[in-house]
């Protein structure tokens, strides 16, 4: 079975490397990367401009390739059939931050995986939260577990993971929780800065978004050092809703 491993932090991030090597032992797995971070790039497809991809040589020795368009377009490329078969699972991260809640419309990490689902490919995401000293190695082993899972019962080709793994050593994870999505609290700010022709530009900056570590959710099982998975679909339609502005009686 193939299996595609990519990113958004870029094909030089640990990150990958460490997922790249859990994965090798699940399937036949082909590296497709961004060539810089695209992190918080979101579900995005070049359009106007053509895309470069380099073959490029791992840490590890092994082969990947490196592409200068979004994390979703390393997906498209290999759907459509770049270097090869078409793979059978998207595995993306493990990425330097967590997303959850909203995060997941931000983030590049997850519209990879999202691109493989659009394709009909189901997909996981991998995250890691910030840490001083960065933690993989359960993130790694978990997300090659999942894999050999999904390959191995069969997995609606619409849905995608969305895996949080706690920065702790594997025997300190309290297990695993299936999850669903919670609610972020977003803390930006607006930064004005002057260049040096006197004209004003912007930062979004403010503190790291906090969260409602409501039980049951993403952000709750995090914050109770277990790993968060959570079922993900396409479809956004807010279906209590419909039946309201049927209600409506709308008409122009
Ligand atoms: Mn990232």
């Amino acid at each position: 079975m193939r299996v595609l491993v990519t990113n958004d932090d870029g094909i030089d991030s640990e990150g990958l490397i460490s997922l790249k090597r859990a994965i090798a032992a699940v399937g036949d797995v082909v590296v497709i990367a961004p060539d810089h971070n695209w992190s918080a790039a979101g579900h995005t497809k070049t359009m106007h401009k053509p895309l470069r991809v380099t073959k490029v040589t791992l840490p590890d020795g092994d082969h990947g390739f490196a592409c200068d368009g979004t994390p979703s377009d390393c997906v498209a490329l290999s759907m459509l059939g770049l270097a090869g078969e078409r793979p059978s699972l998207v595995v993306s991260g493990i990425n330097k931050g967590v997303n959850l809640g909203g995060d997941i419309t931000y983030s590049g990490t997850v519209a990879a995986a999202m691109e493989s689902v659009v394709n009909g490919v189901p997909a996981i995401a991998v995250s890691v939260p910030a840490f001083r000293e960065w933690r993989f190695e359960a993130a790694a082993e978990f997300a090659a577990k999942l894999s050999r899972l999904l390959l191995s019962t069969g997995f609606p080709p619409d849905a995608l993971l969305n895996v949080n793994v706690p920065a702790l050593p594997a025997d300190e994870i309290q297990g695993v929780e299936i999850t669903r999505l919670g609610k972020r609290i977003y803390r930006d700010r607006l930064i004005e800065r002057q260049d040096p022709f006197g004209r004003s530009y912007y930062w979004i900056g403010g503190d790291e978004p906090t969260g409602n570590a409501e039980e049951g959710t993403d952000i709750w099982a995090l914050a109770n050092n277990r790993i968060s998975v959570t079922p993900i679909h396409m479809d956004l339609t807010n279906h209590p809703l419909i039946e309201q502005l049927k209600g409506w009686k709308l008409a122009l």
